[in-house]
């Protein structure tokens, strides 16, 4: 491997897309430079694992520990968290923070100044795969702070993260995998960073990431199918019948139980990705969480072409309510979105059609 690369870096990257806003500080660049650092950081957690005694629950002999969303907390997750806090709360670019493993909002300690925004994360989607070495990730969304909350230097509440996904300044994936991945949107396209071992830099690899609009892979965990609403059993009804079935053409299944590794595939393939709002909790209205989860994924995929629902809108103009929220979630190649989010404003009764529909194949759109 060559030390000459020319490649450019994270920081690199950065400093020429901000040649766009002459007047920006470079607070913004600053803060995602120190999340870029707490994902260096918790990568190495990761690879270590065992090694480390970075796997199993988290405070396991004292009965383990339980998050606000009534997981068991991993090691990881918690590591993950306080990376994330230690690397961003000090450099006086944000107002506050919230993230899956916290009840409520973190305040900037005292002893650091506040800045102009919020930090909301994930700080390590996929945790139930780190103990069989699967790929996990963090994921992150940067949002402007209230001007009220910036001229007064107050503490934050929930409100103030309650703000629509595309109200978000920045949004962005690591993924600790076979390599580890930056996935950024400043909002001017996608683009993919691999961390090099050596020079300990996101070296840019994957510059303006796009999502072929069409797809034959979807991704969804099919040991839900009997909760699953009329629409969602319908397009997976109709990718499984394949060549045979109203869709002409076979489909292949994919499903990580890593959102972010799924994510990940297809912003490099093309698929589509379904955790909807189904009948198994009804209190829930998904699985996956709105503003660390769905909001920050949903950015990255309309940036590169792709689509972000919740099955009937855009992903991206849910007014949040709370802070852990849950939504159902669709995303990826464009025309298969388009057509689940259809298949939700169709008429139920379409279902009854299917059977006939399928055998005979009369009527191939
Ligand atoms: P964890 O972070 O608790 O492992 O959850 C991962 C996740 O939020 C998302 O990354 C997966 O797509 C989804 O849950 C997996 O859900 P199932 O366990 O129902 O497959």
């Amino acid at each position: 491997m060559t030390l000459r690369s020319n490649r450019s870096t994270l920081t690199q990257f950065l400093i020429e897309e901000r040649r766009r806003f002459p007047s920006a500080s470079g607070d913004f660049n600053a803060l995602i430079l120190d999340v870029a650092l707490a994902c260096k950081g918790i990568a190495k957690a990761v690879a270590y694992g065992e090694l480390a005694g970075m796997m199993g629950n988290h405070a396991a002999d004292e009965g383990g520990s339980v998050n606000v969303q009534g997981e068991t907390q991993k090691k990881l997750d918690v590591l993950s968290n306080d990376v994330f806090m230690q690397r961003t709360e000090w450099s006086g670019n944000l107002a506050g923070m919230a993230s899956e493993e916290m009840d409520l909002p973190y305040q900037i300690p005292k002893q650091y100044p506040r800045g102009n925004y919020l930090i909301v994360f994930d700080p390590l989607d996929g945790s139930s795969n780190i103990d069989v070495n699967v790929s996990v990730g963090s994921i992150f969304s940067v949002l402007r702070a209230p001007q009220e909350v910036i001229d007064s230097g107050r503490d934050v509440v929930e409100a103030d993260f309650f703000q629509p996904g595309t109200k978000q300044m920045a949004a962005g994936y690591a993924l600790y995998g076979p390599t580890t991945m930056l996935v950024l949107t400043v909002g001017d396209g996608v683009n993919g960073f691999t961390l090099d071992p050596n020079l300990g830099e996101f070296m840019l690899t994957h510059p303006k990431l796009c999502i072929p609009e069409d797809t034959q892979e979807f991704a969804i965990n099919a040991s839900n199918a009997r909760f699953w609403q009329v629409p969602v059993k319908r397009y997976v009804d109709e990718c499984l019948a394949g060549k045979t079935g109203p869709r002409g053409k076979d489909f292949n299944m994919r499903w990580i139980a890593s959102m972010v590794a799924e994510a990940h595939r297809i912003l490099m393939r093309g698929g589509v990705f379904m955790y909807p709002r189904d009948t198994k909790d009804p209190s829930k209205p998904g699985r996956l969480r709105l503003l660390y989860e769905a909001n920050p994924v949903g950015m990255i995929m309309e940036q590169a072409g792709g689509r972000a629902s919740t099955g009937e809108m855009p992903v991206l103009e849910v007014q949040p309510t709370s802070l852990h929220q849950r939504i159902g979630f669709v995303f990826g190649s464009k025309n298969e979105v388009e057509r689940i989010e259809r298949y939700h404003r169709e008429p139920v009764e379409v279902e009854l059609h299917n059977p006939l529909f399928a055998e005979r194949s009369l009527f191939r759109d």
